[in-house]
């Protein structure tokens, strides 16, 4: 992570690189434009209503929650050209560059759907399930819906990305239990706090800082989101689920290794993802 180095995007301010050093988050607005926003809300309404058929591989295309109606659609950008250019966006792939201060490389996408009553998800922290090594991961979590406590944006624990990863201990999440969390109990000292997010701005966090999300408690609003995970190149390995991993030009990164001897966590956990 940079010493809170002069940032080159013109879209990040020196506040969001202190906070993002200091806190291990902060919120950038405009690296998508209006109409880009809308173009990735229509994509997965059209997933919505037609499902796999949209993406470039059409049948080939697997749900990871079909039980869970859509919750969330996994790895689109392996399917469709459209997911892999939102993924390897430059104003974002930018904006990475500057806090990971070395050039950013995309290992999973996501959009959640997030539907009124649906359930949130427990604290965890990322690189416990991409392991990434020897740096740590980078989400960029991007709101298609305006996020707020009541539709169930994002709780953090600001600092908690210079803690190590917490390993799993069994027991109940102390601090709200819905999802499935990884850290069980909750650590002591946490203080989560909520992140609001405004449709359309971007939320990046590194893979040591405990997150999670509250349910969507609104009888009629969606919490939308599109998701980045990214490693940064420095790294040496990450874990199988997120290969094969691409750079900017969306081809192939080949020299990463896939951990085999376990995560600080232990073999148990290998495989686990979020
Ligand atoms: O959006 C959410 O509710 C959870 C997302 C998350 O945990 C992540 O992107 O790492």
């Amino acid at each position: 992570m940079p010493a809170a180095a002069p940032p080159r995007s013109p879209l990040l301010a020196p506040a969001h690189v202190r906070q993002f050093v200091e806190e291990g988050y902060c919120v950038v607005e405009g690296i998508f434009a209006p109409a880009e926003v809308d173009a990735i809300e229509a994509f997965f309404e059209d997933f919505r209503s037609h499902g796999a058929a949209v993406f470039d591989d059409g049948r080939r295309y697997e749900e990871m929650d079909p039980a869970k109606a859509q919750l969330r659609a996994m790895h689109p950008h392996r399917h469709s050209e459209r997911v892999k250019a939102w993924g390897l966006h430059p104003p974002l792939l930018g904006v990475l560059a500057d806090l990971l201060g070395r050039a950013p490389l995309l290992a999973q996408t996501m959009y959640y759907f997030k539907p009124p009553g649906a359930k949130g998800q427990g604290m965890h922290q990322d690189n416990f399930y991409l392991l990434a090594a020897p740096a740590t991961c980078i989400a960029a979590w991007t709101a298609i819906d305006a996020a707020e406590v009541e539709n169930g944006c994002l709780y953090v624990v600001p600092g908690s990305h210079r803690h190590d990863i917490h390993c799993p201990s069994g027991g109940a999440d102390a601090w709200m239990s819905y999802g499935d969390s990884h850290i069980t109990p909750f650590p002591r000292d946490a203080r989560p706090v909520p992140v609001p997010v405004p449709r359309g701005a971007t939320m990046f966090f590194g893979g040591q800082l405990i997150h999670g999300s509250g349910p969507n408690r609104c009888r009629d609003r969606s919490r939308r989101t599109f998701i980045g995970h990214y490693i940064d190149e420095a790294s040496d390995q990450v874990a199988e689920f997120y290969h094969p991993v691409l750079d900017a030009r969306g081809e192939t990164i080949g020299r990463l290794r896939m951990p085999t001897g376990g995560g600080p966590c232990g073999d148990g956990w290998l495989g686990a993802t979020h």
